[in-house]
């Protein structure tokens, strides 16, 4: 065990009184999306994460408010025709929210970071560490992809937004953090694609760009999928133009355009993370009870002590299997492991 993972032991609490804990991290560039996907995941699931189940997603005090002011600036962002008006998060920026069964108190905690690109290459120890200590205590790790710079223009802009070299090093120099694990690639964004019919194209663009290290990931057990999210609706990708190259800035942006006279925010697909890391956390907890190894030797350590004992929790985690979106609508595995099991 190296000196990244005690910490990360530390900081997670292993022993079966802390507070069961999930954790999502995601990656992704400046100014992708990344605080409106969470925005619009909390805003579907507040009652109930879906019709099938009777778990529930709750921002924890501090969040509300702030989720709340997000979404009401966005749905307004929409019907004024103009994306772009969430303020710019600081350089890390963490969400917490509760988890629980409906007419019961929340029981378990899901905490979820986002680390722009840059995080990961910064020179500052203490930021790397912070990255690692969080990545080896998550169960899912989010990339998250600007698709019109995937996509237009032969994704010539590509490599410089989505920095997808750093992520890629990152992870695979990295490997004990990630082992076992899900990964979901998330193209955000994406609606010009999915109104043009295309979407299933922006995922098998990912998965070309990707393949140096989804093939390291099919050598280290861990599964990966692609998972497009509509966070905004109304609103479609135009056209690129020159950003008037600002050093260290990328040197296009993208423009976007209504899609209807009266656009309106309509989010789609965005629970599905949720689907995807709690049937992945039940996997887990199956695959984990058959293996020779110790089975309190994991990083969902406090989570599973608590299911051990709430049996209803874990039925209700396994019904969501039923309801995520798998091989349809340009959701596309891309590596699968010997944990996952969907429908
Ligand atoms: N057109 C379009 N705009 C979006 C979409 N998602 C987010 N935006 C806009 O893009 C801008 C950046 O979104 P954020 O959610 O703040 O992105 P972020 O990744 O959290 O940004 P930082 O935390 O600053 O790195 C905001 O002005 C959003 O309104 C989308 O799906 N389509
Ligand atoms: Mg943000």
């Amino acid at each position: 065990m190296n000196i990244f993972s005690k910490i990360g032991d530390a900081i997670s609490g292993k022993s079966s009184n802390a507070t069961p804990t999930l954790s999502i991290c995601m990656m992704g560039p400046r100014s992708v999306g990344k605080t409106t996907v969470l925005t619009s995941i909390f805003h579907e699931s507040q009652s109930q994460i879906c019709d099938g189940s009777s778990i529930y997603l709750k921002a924890l005090d501090s969040n509300t408010n702030t989720l709340n002011d997000y979404y009401t600036m966005l749905v307004d962002a929409v019907a004024k025709k103009n994306a772009s008006n969430l303020p710019a998060s600081n350089a890390v920026s963490e969400f917490q929210f509760g988890l629980g069964l409906v007419g019961r108190a929340e029981s378990v905690k899901l905490t979820i970071r986002d680390f722009p690109g840059e995080y990961l290459t910064s020179t500052i120890k203490s930021d790397r560490e912070e990255v690692y200590n969080f990545m080896a205590n998550a169960t899912v790790i989010l990339i998250a992809v600007d698709s019109p710079y995937l996509m237009e223009e032969d994704g010539r802009y590509n490599t410089e937004k989505n920095k997808v070299d750093i992520v890629t090093h990152y992870l695979k120099d990295n490997v004990a953090a990630i082992k076992d694990k899900l990964v979901l690639f998330v193209p955000l964004k994406c609606e010009r694609y999915l109104h043009d019919g295309k979407l299933s194209m922006v995922s098998e663009k990912v998965k070309a760009t990707y393949k140096d290290l989804t093939d390291f990931f099919a050598q280290n057990n861990i599964a990966s999928f692609v998972t497009p999210i509509i966070t905004l609706g109304g609103i479609e990708f135009d056209s690129m133009k020159d950003s008037g190259t600002i050093a260290g800035e990328v040197s296009k942006i993208s423009v976007f355009r209504p899609w209807e006279t009266k656009p309106e925010y309509k989010p789609l697909f965005c629970p599905q993370p949720l689907y995807y890391l709690l049937t992945y956390v039940a996997n887990y907890y199956e695959w984990q009870k058959k293996q020779k190894k110790g089975f309190w030797d994991s990083f969902l350590d406090s989570f599973f002590s608590f299911i051990k004992n709430d049996s209803k929790f874990l039925e209700e985690m396994k019904k969501l299997s039923r309801f995520v979106i798998y091989n349809k609508n340009g959701f596309i595995p891309i590596t699968t492991n010997s944990i996952i099991k969907i429908n």
